[in-house]
């Protein structure tokens, strides 16, 4: 059987998408939380001195989304055919490219900055981008993100929206269809089960 480690700090930042898709996929994996402190010396470890980091039977592999594909299209959750897969990378690359926007204020040191970047996200970023992800949904019918099933999409959204849902649980009020979506995602049973039990992070 194929022995799977996922490698990554005791956050959900980019790395939490390997882990939900293996869950998903009712698959094992060691889930290596590596401490703030232990990271200098394994980072000479890692394939690009970065992590989330897959483990493969010994082989590592970088780059989260690259992993998330592949896991995905490893365990059906990647879209049956070309386009299906073409259509779920344009969800997931909306939802990366959206996260990578998200995290710009927390690292942000100078408070009056950090206010102006958190004001624009709340005010202008969160409500184009989801409204960009309410018409992918809808031009698929409105239940998936594509196909008529759960896959990448619906995972990489459930995991990055349920994070601004838990800072303020009215920002899919006037989304109700990604509520919808949402709320399904949660509440397969592998993924309620992960969750109900993944460490408490602010990140
Ligand atoms: N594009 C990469 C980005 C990886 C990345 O930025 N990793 C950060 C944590 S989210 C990291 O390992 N930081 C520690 C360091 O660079 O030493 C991915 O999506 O996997």
């Amino acid at each position: 059987m194929t022995k799977y480690t996922v490698h990554y700090f005791n956050v959900k930042g980019r790395g939490e998408i390997v882990r939900l898709i293996l869950v998903a996929a009712g698959v094992d994996f060691e889930d290596n939380r590596v401490e703030r402190e232990d990271w200098p010396k394994l980072k000479p470890t890692m394939p690009a001195g970065q992590m989330p980091v897959l483990e493969v039977d010994g082989k590592k592999y970088c780059q989260s989304i690259a992993i998330a594909r592949y896991l995905a299209r490893e365990f059906g959750l990647g879209g049956s055919t070309n386009v299906e897969q073409l259509q779920v990378d344009q969800v997931v690359d909306t939802i990366s490219d959206f996260l990578t926007e998200m995290y710009k204020p927390v690292f942000e040191q100078d408070a009056t900055r950090k206010a102006e970047m958190n004001k624009k996200l709340n005010e202008e970023t969160i409500p184009r981008v989801l409204g960009i992800l309410q018409n992918f949904l809808e031009g698929n019918g409105g239940d998936y993100f594509v196909g008529s099933k759960t896959s990448l999409a619906d995972i990489y959204f459930m995991d990055v929206v349920s994070r601004l849902v838990e800072k303020d649980e009215k920002v899919l009020e006037k989304f109700p269809k990604l509520a919808a979506n949402l709320q399904k995602t949660q509440a397969l049973p592998k993924i309620e089960a992960y969750l109900a039990k993944r460490p408490k992070t602010e990140l």
